[in-house]
């Protein structure tokens, strides 16, 4: 807020509001709660620039902004290899279309529900707002597990999947891409499909598509490349660099391992990345070729990356965050790194944390580590390099043309800049200096709230 704003009448009025409109979501979504933590994160964030410009409250721009434009859940059906009749519930939130078509990825991991499909929809509204291209928010997925299925059986599921989805995504009206459980095969199997319903060769209706039929150079490596272009970022706001930090990382799936490389390349050890059922860790740093080979050629768990490298411990069950190190990158999933965690890093001298994945730090440990002056990079500011490459593939798409991978990594380069000034910015104008929870939060927002108001009520 303005200086001018602090403790004035006009910032409780602000406070009542949003905070009346937090409860209105409860009262509406109680069981909702991956998708009310992201609402409420975001109402704090908002709430000076509410109290700032009366319009917003006027045209009832946050109401409007909560709720979801569409919400589309639909049944798949499908046969395993046992020839068993298998049912999942399948998910497409089309939450915000202001300033473009719905763009955001699909997650198939058994945990997917409405509550999850929705905070990660709400999120990318405001992440790709920052990323100064002209997409909307959307999100989608499945309760489908691809742990343990066999290629016969992906397929299957992708193509019911998307017999069903089809009917809802087009170039101009939704473009879906991966998240956890889908990648390149997973978009290969529903782009196929999606192409014999259409009877079109619509390449820009999916992205994150293999570099033979119409995928982008760089976008498998752009969320965990951005991410690492933002924590240089942050760091040379201090005068810093990578150079020589300690990193650890935690998942060990596309976010990660490009996190991970992109990391190396700028001087950073990393010491440690993990999956669900544990971490690896090794003094001397990882060698990033055996983890794709695990993990991107040989679909393998992370433990077996030991027998590769004796120096190397895998600790099963093991809490990746009680390492000490510099930078902390979350890459796996939501709220995987807590309050505890975050006191024993900030206790083990981080300086920085920064989220590839979407939400994995909990409020209160983004609190304290506020708090103690760690530097906090949110995701939808940090991890917003993939649907910008994404949106790059669009682009390409629709040229008929493809870029080099250096031409794709400038322009994320500059994308990942712009984001760290546009939120740091924010966050001084509204008296939040340092603070790029509430500074990425503003600065998308008031890019999707000016669209809204000049398309008026829809
Ligand atoms: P992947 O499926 O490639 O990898 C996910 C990794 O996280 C795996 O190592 C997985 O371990 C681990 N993981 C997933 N769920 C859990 C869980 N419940 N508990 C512990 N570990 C878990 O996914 P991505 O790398 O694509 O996505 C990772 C995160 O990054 C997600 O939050 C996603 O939303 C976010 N993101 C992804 C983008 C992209 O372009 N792909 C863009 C921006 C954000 P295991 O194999 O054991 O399940
Ligand atoms: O969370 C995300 O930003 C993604 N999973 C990527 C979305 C996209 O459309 O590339």
């Amino acid at each position: 807020m303005t200086n001018a704003l602090q403790n004035s009448p006009k910032l409780v009025e602000a406070e009542k509001y949003t905070s009346a409109l937090y409860e209105q979501t409860v009262s509406r979504y109680p069981n909702e709660s991956e998708f009310l933590n992201a609402v409420k994160e975001f109402l704090v964030a908002v709430t000076p620039v509410i109290a700032d410009n009366a319009i917003y409250t006027e045209k009832g721009v946050l109401e409007q902004i909560l709720e979801p434009e569409r919400f589309i859940q639909f049944r798949v059906s499908w046969l395993d290899d046992s020839g068993n009749v298998k049912v999942n519930r399948g998910f497409r939130v089309q939450f915000n279309s202001a300033i473009g078509p719905y763009k955001g990825g699909l997650r198939f991991h058994p945990s997917v529900n409405a509550s999850i499909v929705k905070f990660l929809g709400f999120e990318q509204i405001f992440k790709n707002a920052l990323t100064g291209l002209p997409i909307g928010g959307g999100k989608g997925g499945s309760d489908f597990d691809p742990k343990g299925k066999s290629d016969n059986e992906i397929m299957k599921f992708c193509q019911s999947f998307m017999t069903e989805l089809h009917k809802h995504i087009g170039p101009h009206t939704d473009i879906p891409a991966g998240d956890i459980g889908v990648g390149a095969r997973e978009i290969g199997y529903m782009f196929g499909q999606y192409k014999r319903l259409a009877t079109a060769f619509d390449s820009a209706t999916l992205t994150g598509k293999g570099l033979s039929y119409g995928g982008s150079l760089a976008r498998k490596e752009a969320t965990g490349y951005g991410l690492v272009y933002f924590v240089e970022q942050m760091l040379a706001s201090k005068k810093d660099t990578l150079k020589n930090k300690t990193v650890t990382v935690s998942g060990s799936g596309n976010v990660a391992l490009y996190a991970i490389e992109k990391a190396q390349q700028c001087g950073a050890k990393v010491v440690a990345c993990s999956d669900s059922s544990g971490y690896i860790y090794d003094e001397n740093g990882l060698n990033l070729e055996t983890l794709i080979q695990l993990k991107e050629v040989e679909y393998k768990r992370i433990d077996t990356y030991i027998s590769k490298h004796p120096s190397a411990k895998f600790v099963a069950g093991g809490n990746i965050w009680t390492i000490p190190c510099d930078i902390a990158l979350p890459c796996a999933t939501q709220n995987e790194l807590h309050a505890a965690d975050a006191k024993l890093l900030v206790k083990n001298g981080v300086i920085a944390i920064a989220e590839g994945a979407n939400m994995p730090t909990t409020a209160d440990a983004v609190e304290i580590l506020h708090e103690n002056n760690v530097m906090f990079g949110p995701g939808k500011a940090a991890n917003a390099g993939g649907v910008s490459v994404s949106a790059l593939e669009m682009s390409q798409n629709s040229m008929r043309l493809s870029w080099t991978f250096e031409e794709v990594d400038m322009r994320l380069q500059d994308i990942m800049k712009h984001i760290y000034v546009s939120a740091s910015t924010a966050a001084v104008k509204y008296g939040h200096e340092g603070n790029l929870v509430v500074g990425a939060n503003i600065s998308g927002f008031l890019k999707v709230a000016d669209a809204m108001i000049t398309h008026g009520l829809v």
